[in-house]
Formats: C-alpha cells, structure tokens, sequence
C-alpha cells in the first residue's frame, strides 16, 4: 500500500478549516431531511479515470507520476485493485464504478480476455469482502477496440454485435459476482458518421434487440441490479444514439423497454448537448428516470467532454435539488466521479485533493438544497405563477372539461389578456442568498 503518498483517512474538519486533506462541507453522518448525507449521496470513484487513465491527451504522452508505471500486464492490473482499495479507504468513499477493460487487460483472444476478466474480479471480491466497499455499478468497454469501429450494438456487421453481446453477457455474470447495485450502457461508438452508408432504422432496431437480450439474460441469471442507460449527444461518434435524456426516453419507450431502464446522467454530457444538468434531470425526474449521476464539469470555453471534477457551487446545488425532490432521492444509484485530474496535475496527492473538492461541492450543494426545500423557496413563486390553472378556464384545461369550442368562446370574451412577471433575477438572487448564507 501507499500509492496516495500513505495519506490517512480524510475526515471532516468543518469550513474553517485550513487542512487540505479535510472535508470542509462532507460530514458523512450529518442528517439532512431524516437521512445522512452518506446516504443521500453514496459517492463512487471511476476506475477508468483515477486508476487506469494516465494524462495523456491527443497531444501528448501520459504525465502521471504513479506507483504502478513500472508494471505491465496482469501485474498491473493487480497493482491497480491495491490502489482503489486505498484511495476508497482514503476518501471513506463507499463505491466505485469500472469498465471491464479498466480493470484486466484484453487478451488474443476473448477465452484468454475473459481468464484475465476472471482473476482480477475473483481479486476485486476478496477486496470488497475485507473492506465492505461496494460496486456501484459495471460497464462494458465497447468502444476503444478497434474491432468496434461501426459501433457495437448498431455496427453494421453481425460477427461485431455478437461479440458485444458475449462481451456484455460476462460484464453481466461479472455485475451479479459483485453484487453491483447498477449496470451501466454508454453507447461510446452507438451512432453514426454519415447517413450516405447507414441504415438508421435498423441500427436503432438492434440497438433495442440488444438491449432487450441483456435485460433477458439478467433476468435469467438472477442479477437485479438496475439497469442504466447514460445519454451522450456526441464524442467520439458525431451523432450519438443516446443524445439526451429526452431522446433517450423515447428510444425506450418506442421499443418498450421503458420500464426496464432508467438513466445515469453526467453533468459534462448534458453541456455537450446544450443542456443544464439540472434541466437533464428534470426531464429525468418527471419522467421516473432518474437512477444514478456521474458528477463532474466541463470547461465551457473548451466545449468538449473534459470530464473535471466538480467545484461549480450552482450546479451541485441544482443537481442536489433535483435529487432531493425525486422519489427515494438518488436510490440505487450514486454520485460517482466520472472525473480526471488535469493533465497538470500529475501528482497522486491530487487525486486525493480532487475528490475532496468534489465530495465537498456536493455535500454543500445537499445541505443548500435541502433548505431550498424546506423553506419552500421556490414553490410558492411556482405555485403562483401556475395558479391560472387551478380555478375556472385553467382548471377546465388541466381536468379535460374543455375543448376548442369552450376555450374559443372564453379567448373572445377575454379581451385584454394580461400576463406577470416571472421575477427571474429576483429568484436568482434568492438562491444567491442561499448559497452564500445556509
Ligand atoms: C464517456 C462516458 C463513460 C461512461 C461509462 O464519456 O462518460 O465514461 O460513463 O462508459
Ligand atoms: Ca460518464
Ligand atoms: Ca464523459
């Protein structure tokens, strides 16, 4: 042990504090609306990011300093579960998140990359049972082999879709052996380049065949995690299957798979797709689909998908709104930093400083939100603003009373109509008073 630079466990210290390796805003038993913040936010680290990604960037070479860049192959992979397990102790983080190719390396063949699969989940057990961290949720990497070029489940060749299908199938056995609460499709290469070579109705036919024999094979497995599906309007495809939440709802609904899934939304994919993340979970949230989140930030004036930690007080905080007022908050799910360290940033201690930064933002956005709620503060101004359909012609609206003729007779009589404000800037600088002062 020690690749953390032997860092103890972190504990919260409270907002005065100077400490940099204390939580100033995580107070992991701190009850908030009759449950700990422990509870509401059940924060996972991303294997991919923190231990198999290296720094490196279209322009250059990995710069990260860690303890295992000497090791290579299955040596590596084990060096790896070692440092999970110490940052998740570090960090007193409960969950953690991997793709099948983070964590053990691919072999010639699929027998010999699913042996290499089996050592190191049979590792990833032996872990979890001595330290009691869990798995949030599993993934299967179908997108950086180049065997995935058309895509997976919507490639336009069959030997492809069924390798993924084997792929998912053993990433499934893999979830239910851990006992993963979720399970994870991003669709990295579901989308396409040109309409000149694709058929788009049919990829998006396989896209649900597929899905729907994953959802069938869990089931005869007896794997009852809760099946995720994380939207991403693009990178690296140019147009991706699952662009938004809205998109993605009608994908299920379309093929009727509604009820099987719900969505793990990332506050960087819903930038990339012209969206707030509080507007992704909103669409989510009305729509019961809010399952899990992958917290972390993009740059605005990068415009790409540059997966930072999170440290934006506003968005935590209408993140954490969100969640709160969904039914049974984040559920299974979890907030999971899907989120590297800058490439700058190429010491192990700044893993631990990112995800303190982190967990922090969002105990703060919690604890926020938590009295936007309480208080009410913004319901009142909604409630107002909507109270036209709640007596006479608004009310006839929302029961079904009315109809083109009732509601013409009533626009003719109804002359000059007159509208209110919707006091935007007065509500912003609520919430203002609230960041700064709760
Ligand atoms: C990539 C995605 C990916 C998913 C899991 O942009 O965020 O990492 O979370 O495959
Ligand atoms: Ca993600
Ligand atoms: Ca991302």
């Amino acid at each position: 042990m020690g690749y953390f630079d032997h860092v103890g466990t972190v504990k919260f210290e409270g907002k005065s504090s100077t400490n940099p390796l204390a939580f100033k805003f995580y107070n992991p038993d701190e009850i908030i609306l009759g449950k700990t913040m422990r509870e509401h936010l059940r924060f996972g680290v991303a294997y991919w990011h923190s231990f198999t990604g290296n720094g490196s960037d279209p322009f250059g070479a990995g710069t990260a300093l860690r303890g295992w860049n000497e090791l290579s192959g299955m040596e590596l992979a084990k060096a790896r579960v070692e440092a999970c397990f110490e940052l998740l102790n570090i960090l007193d983080v409960d969950y953690f998140c991997f793709h099948d190719r983070d964590i053990a390396p691919e072999g010639d063949t699929l027998q010999e990359t699913n042996r290499n699969l089996d050592e190191i989940v049979a590792l990833i057990k032996q872990h979890m049972h001595s330290s009691g961290k869990k798995l949030l949720w599993n993934t299967a990497n179908m997108f950086t082999n180049p065997r995935f070029v058309h895509g997976a489940a919507t490639t336009s060749n069959a030997d492809v879709f069924a390798y993924a299908a084997a792929q998912v199938k053993k990433a499934l056995d893999h979830g239910k052996e851990l006992g993963a609460e979720n399970y994870v499709f991003w669709g990295g290469r579901e989308g396409y380049e040109s309409l000149l070579n694709t058929d788009l109705g049919l990829e998006l036919d396989n896209l649900a065949r597929f899905l729907q024999l994953a959802v069938d094979y869990a089931k005869e497995i007896g794997f009852d995690a809760q099946f995720l599906i994380e939207p991403k309007p693009k990178e690296p495809s140019k147009h991706q299957y699952d662009f938004d939440a809205a998109t993605t709802l009608q994908f299920l609904q379309k093929y009727d798979l509604a009820k099987h899934f719900k969505l793990n939304l990332e506050a960087n994919h819903a930038t990339l797709a012209g969206h707030t993340f509080e507007h992704e979970l909103r669409v989510a949230r009305i729509n019961g689909a809010l399952g899990s989140i992958d917290a972390n930030q993009g740059d605005l004036l990068l415009g790409w998908d540059t997966d930072e930690f999170p440290t934006d007080l506003y968005a935590s905080t209408l993140a954490m709104y969100e969640i709160l007022q969904n039914e049974g908050g984040i559920g299974r799910g979890g907030v999971n930093f899907d989120a590297k360290v800058r490439r700058t940033s190429f010491e192990p201690i700044d893993v631990v400083y990112a995800h303190i930064n982190g967990m922090d933002a969002f105990a703060r956005g919690l604890q926020v939100a938590a009295k936007l709620i309480e208080d009410r503060a913004f319901d009142n101004v909604i409630e107002e603003r909507y109270a036209s359909f709640t007596k006479g012609i608004g009310a006839d609206i929302v029961s079904g009373k009315a109809n083109f003729h009732t509601l013409e007779a009533y626009a003719l009589q109804n002359n000059p109509i007159t509208n209110k404000s919707g006091r935007v800037e007065l509500l912003r600088s609520i919430l203002n008073q609230y960041i700064i002062n709760v």
